[in-house]
Parts: structure tokens; C-alpha cells; sequence
């Protein structure tokens, strides 16, 4: 099945032109509403009539994270705040998120590429859908919500979390397709073992399983524990949230809703643009967003297009699945950290060194993230006596920087490596 025959299935030249006329408006767009955008093309000396072809989107500036957040919070809407009526942010921290707003057509448009997403994994009016992804600020609960219910299928909104409760809603509603991170799949599947369910007695025909890096051995194991077939989604809050690209039942690659994103590959060092199958950073131009356009954005996911013809009937250019970044942004559970914000943490207590590793590990399917921090004398006072209290104190900065638990523990001053470059401050030992 396939949603929408006439978007998807489209014949390349028409696509093309469609990109074009649709790549026009978001720039004349983007230049007469948002004043940041605005003096980015001045500054290249940028007119809106010199996007003539798509190769013409090269001449454009790329926007950044660090752009976004500087426009914090809704510096980068292109309609008036009472024509946004959604904003969400990306899935990090209580320091400064980037927002996006969405407009009502926005959501229209993400409940479509949702909707195009789940059927992809096989959803129909019939299924009904376990949504394990979190709700709120974060993207992945309302976009499957919204695509859901386009589709006309049953939304059970359970969000992340309470494993035992997931399980007993599985079994007792007859849940056919299950949404949440890989990993959270696979921690249900240990449980599930754990209590004696039987994967051959669910329902579950599919998995729709995103917003954190994954392996195509993890799908496998996720495939044979829990006897459905697992379907890699992504996106980002920045674009629209999930929906942007969905693996079809082919499995080989991710379908990009290109009527609505345009994608690029470039080289991460040069910025220059590279020929498709080059495995390089993932550029995405929103061409349909109406609240928040946004031009040539720097994803710093790692990936390759391919321009192939799939089995499943759908024209769109496929990404390979992400295999790495170029920073080092950690996604644990889902939620987005960087090391610099521990850091920042770790800076805001008196008395203490900022030498410190980061041991990110697995332990029964579920990240944990551990902080090795050096002890000091200065650490302790009147109120901080023991080392526990001294975790604890430190634990507490952690989370409200980052919106985690998290656990620290503290070694010996000067035990921690130096390095004389760049120190090596992560040490992720899950195997992805
Ligand atoms: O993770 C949106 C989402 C929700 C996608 C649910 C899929 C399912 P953010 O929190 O803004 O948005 O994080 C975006 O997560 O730049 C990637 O680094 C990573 N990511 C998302 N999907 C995948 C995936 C949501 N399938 C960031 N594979 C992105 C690898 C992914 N990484």
C-alpha cells in the first residue's frame, strides 16, 4: 500500500520541477519574513531571482544549530505568532533548545509525511498503534499521533515508559504496530522474555523505530525477539520532527519525502557538495513549511543518497541509514546530549576540576550514562562532607543542565587521562 500514489510515485522530471517552483517560494518566502535570512542573502549578495535551477541551491548560506538557537525562541517564524499554533523543541535540555513552530498547514504537512511513514510499515485503518515514542516538547509522540490518526488508524498514546503497563496493553488490545526507539524495543522484548510472554502469541506485525542511531544487526535481533519487522524513521525537530525519511518494507534505504525536503550530501570539511552515493552530512531545506522555512540546515548526521528505483513502486531518493556524526552529540534514551553542556555543569561547582570522562553504556538495552569526575579537596564544605553527598550535589547540577539522571562518580585527583589534543571526553561502549 502506498499512501499517496501521486506524490510518491511521481516521475523524476515532474519531481524536479516541483523542488524548483517549490524551492522558489521557500527562499522569496524566507527573504521577505525572516529578517535573519534576510541578511544572509544580502550578505552573499543573494537575490531570489537567482535561483534558477536546483543546483542553484548552492549559492544559498546553510543555517546551523547555533543559528537557530541565537534566533531562540521564535526568531526564525515566518508568520505571525498567532499563526503558529504548535511549537516543539529539540529533544535536549532545559539549556537553550531550538524551537520550531508550526503553522496549521505545517501540521497538515507533517501528518502527512507521517502518514505516508506508517504506511510504509503496513498501517491501515485497521491497526491499532502502540506509541511508545514520548509526548510533549519532544517531536516523536505527536508526529506518529498525527499520522495515526490521518491513516485513520487506532492510536494508543501510552508514550515512553512503564514497560510492565506496555506489555499488558500489547497483549490485551492486540497491538500491531509498536513505535519507540530501537532500543526501548529492545528492552521490551527482554522484559517481555522475562515474564514468559511469547512473541508468536502478540499481534505485532511491524516496528517504526527512529530517533537514535541503530544497526542492522540490532534489527535482526529486534525482528527475531519480537516477531515483527523492524523499520528504520528519522527526522528532526528542526525540519518537522519524524517523517522526514521511512524505510519501506525493501529495507534498503530510507524513503525521503522529497516533495518536501530537499536533501544533500556534503563534505563536512569543504561544505562543498557531493556527487550522489558519497557517504557525507545530511543538508535539508524544508520546501513546504510554511511557520518556520528552513534553508540548506546542517543536520551533522552521516549518510549517502541513493537515486534507485525501489521495489515498493516509490520514486523518492532513498538515505542509507546514519552511521555516525560529525560532532559529538550523544543521544541517550533518546534525549539529546552534548558533552560541553556536562561540562558546563561541572564548571557551575565551586571547588571543582573540570576533568572528566563520559562512559556511555548499555546495560539490558536501556543507555546509561556515567560521569567520572575527580575529586578535590575544595569540593567538601559545612553543607558537602561525605563523597556521597558530593555525588549527589553534583548528580543534581548534571540534571537540571540537562533535563537527566545521571551517575557520577568520583576517582582520584589526577587519575582521569590527559591528552595533549583533544581530550577524549566520551567513551561510548554500546555498540551501535
Ligand atoms: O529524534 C525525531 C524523531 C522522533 C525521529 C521519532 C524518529 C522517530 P530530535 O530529537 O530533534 O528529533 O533528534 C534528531 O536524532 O539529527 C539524528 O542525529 C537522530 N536520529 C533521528 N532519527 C534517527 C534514525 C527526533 N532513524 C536527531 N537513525 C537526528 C539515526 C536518528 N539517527
Amino acid at each position: 500500500m502506498i499512501w499517496n500514489e501521486k506524490s510518491e510515485c511521481m516521475s523524476k522530471e515532474e519531481k524536479k520541477q516541483l523542488q524548483l517552483e517549490r524551492l522558489q517560494d521557500v527562499v522569496k518566502k524566507a527573504y521577505e519574513n525572516v529578517p535573519y535570512y534576510r541578511k544572509r542573502f544580502q550578505e552573499l549578495n543573494i537575490m531570489t531571482e537567482d535561483i534558477k535551477t536546483l543546483k542553484d541551491i548552492e549559492k544559498l548560506p546553510f543555517t546551523t544549530k547555533t543559528d537557530l538557537r541565537e534566533a531562540y525562541p521564535f526568531g526564525m517564524f515566518a508568520v505571525p505568532e498567532d499563526e503558529i499554533i504548535e511549537v516543539h523543541t529539540s529533544s535536549g535540555t532545559t539549556g537553550k533548545p531550538t524551537v520550531s513552530g508550526y503553522s496549521q498547514k505545517d501540521l497538515e504537512i507533517w501528518s502527512e509525511v507521517m502518514a505516508r511513514a506508517l504506511t510504509m510499515a503496513g498501517a491501515n485503518k485497521k491497526d491499532f498503534i502502540q506509541n511508545a515514542y514520548g509526548y510533549g516538547l519532544f517531536t516523536g509522540g505527536l508526529g506518529v499521533h498525527y499520522g495515526t490518526q490521518k491513516i485513520g488508524a487506532t492510536v494508543v498514546p501510552i508514550s515512553a515508559g512503564n514497560t510492565m503497563r506496555q506489555l499488558e496493553i500489547m497483549q490485551d488490545f492486540g497491538t500491531t504496530i509498536i513505535t519507540c526507539t530501537p532500543s526501548y524495543a529492545l528492552y521490551l522484548a527482554e522484559v517481555a522474555e522475562n515474564e514468559g510472554i511469547k512473541a508468536e502469541n502478540l499481534k505485532l506485525k511491524a516496528g517504526v523505530f527512529g530517533a537514535e542511531m541503530w544497526t542492522e544487526e540490532m534489527r535482526q535481533e529486534i525482528e527475531k525477539r519480537l516477531n515483527l519487522s523492524a523499520l528504520n524513521i528519522y527526522g528532526l525537530t528542526e525540519i518537522i520532527g519524524p517523517g522526514v525519511a521511512m524505510e519501506c518494507e525493501d529495507k534498503t534505504g530510507l524513503h525521503i519525502a522529497d516533495d518536501h525536503f530537499y536533501p544533500e550530501i556534503i563534505d563536512p570539511k569543504t561544505l562543498q557538495t557531493l556527487p550522489e552515493g558519497e557517504r557525507g552530512e545530511l543538508v535539508l531545506t524544508t520546501l513546504t513549511r510554511e511557520g518556520m522555512p528552513i534553508i540548506r540546515f546542517r543536520t551533522k548526521d552521516l549518510t549517502a543518497l541513493r537515486n534507485e528505483k525501489c521495489s515498493c513502486g516509490r520514486t523518492s531518493i532513498k538515505m542509507d541509514r546514519i552511521t555516525g556524526r560529525t560532532d559529538d552529540m550523544l543521544k541517550i534514551r533518546g534525549v539529546i546530549v552534548f558533552p560541553s553542556q556536562i561540562e558546563k555543569a561541572l564548571l557551575k561547582i565551586e571547588g571543582l576540576e573540570p576533568q572528566y570522562q563520559i562512559i556511555v553504556t548499555r546495560p539490558h538495552h536501556m543507555d546509561e550514562l556515567e560521569v567520572q569526575v575527580e575529586t578535590s579537596e575544595k569540593l567538601f564544605s559545612d553543607e558537602v562532607k561525605h563523597v556521597e553527598e558530593a555525588k549527589k550535589m553534583i548528580e543534581d547540577h548534571i540534571h537540571s543542565e540537562l533535563g537527566l539522571r545521571v551517575n557520577v562518580s568520583l576517582v582520584e585527583p589526577q587519575s582521569l587521562p590527559r591528552s595533549e589534543g583533544k581530550a577524549v571526553r566520551v567513551i561510548d561502549k554500546r555498540e551501535l
